[in-house]
């Protein structure tokens, strides 16, 4: 993937990602800006969505449209897996993965494990609505570590639901998206349990958007895109996949669990959800039949 360019952000003014010829940007100002150990994290004050967190000059999240992709990365698997009692995220470091997946009462002990500790520090102090209720859980554990070993030495068949919930592929992120990565999470998983992760966008980042639902499907046998919005994102197009370990239960969310959230959603429904799975482009769907498995 080439690496994203990024602008040196300007006190105020347009605050842009820009990737492959193309800027996306919001008007607003740079509230906060640091390199951590992994990566330059920046908090903005943006007038159309609120306060947002970029990572190496790439959008992640804002105040106003975080649901978008929250509740779609989550709620498919939350309202599948056989059972929701053991939950990891990896990523997902502004928590709003976490208080999705927290909405479940059926969730007993959710693991997140964020690499940088920077982005969980700020989230919380300036983006504090989008963890919302999940930092004060008892049943949420955070470690700040490297997602990808904690995944290598979980126990096998030690979680029911895996979600994550990354950056792009470069830096921290690119070891979330190759097999041997996906390899683990599948080790890690329960039966019936269910494996979700951001797969970037169909538009703006095609090719690696095909190889990690072509990777997945190598690893699980199976595995379904899903497409939606997320504005602020490089064409605003994007994507969510998910696998099982016993078939596509991701497809029918369980009524009585999907009920249980669906009136706090903003995007998500099971409906929505339907059309989401059923909006793969014709493209895709047919450069997906057409694939070999990658072996990376
Ligand atoms: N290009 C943006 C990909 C970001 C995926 N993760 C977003 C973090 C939201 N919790």
């Amino acid at each position: 993937m080439a690496e994203p360019v990024s602008t040196p952000n300007p006190a105020s003014g347009w605050i842009d990602e820009i990737f492959d010829g193309v800027r996306y940007g919001l008007e607003g100002r740079v509230l906060a800006e640091q390199t951590s150990a992994f990566q330059r994290v920046t908090i903005i004050d943006s007038q159309r969505y609120g306060k947002g967190l970029l990572l190496d000059g790439c959008w992640m999240t804002a105040e106003r449209q975080e649901r978008h992709y929250h509740e779609a990365i989550v709620h498919p698997a939350l309202c599948s897996a056989a059972s929701i009692e053991r939950v990891l995220v990896i990523g997902g470091g502004d928590g709003g993965t976490a208080r999705e997946c927290l909405r479940h009462s059926g969730v007993r002990h959710l693991d997140m494990v964020e690499i940088d500790g920077l982005v969980v520090e700020w989230s919380q102090q300036y983006l504090p609505s989008i963890g919302g209720s999940a930092w004060s859980d008892p049943r949420f554990h955070l470690t700040v570590g490297d997602g990808i070993a904690w995944a290598a030495n979980a126990p096998d068949a030690s979680y029911d639901v895996v979600i994550v919930d990354g950056s792009d592929p470069a830096g921290p992120a690119e070891g979330l998206f190759n097999r041997a990565f996906f390899e683990q999470c599948r080790r890690i998983l329960r039966p019936g349990g269910v494996f979700a992760t951001q797969s970037e966008s169909p538009e703006a980042f095609r090719q690696v958007h095909l190889d990690t639902v072509q990777l997945i499907r190598a690893v699980f046998g199976h595995a379904d895109p899903m497409y939606g919005w997320v504005p602020m994102y490089p064409s605003g197009w994007w994507s969510w996949t998910f696998a099982a370990i016993d078939g596509r239960r991701y497809l029918q969310p369980d009524p009585s669990r999907a009920a249980a959230v669906v009136d706090g959603c903003e995007i998500w429904s099971p409906r929505w959800q339907r059309g989401a799975f059923d909006a793969i482009p014709a493209a895709i769907e047919r450069s997906l039949r057409s694939l070999h498995s990658p072996s990376a």
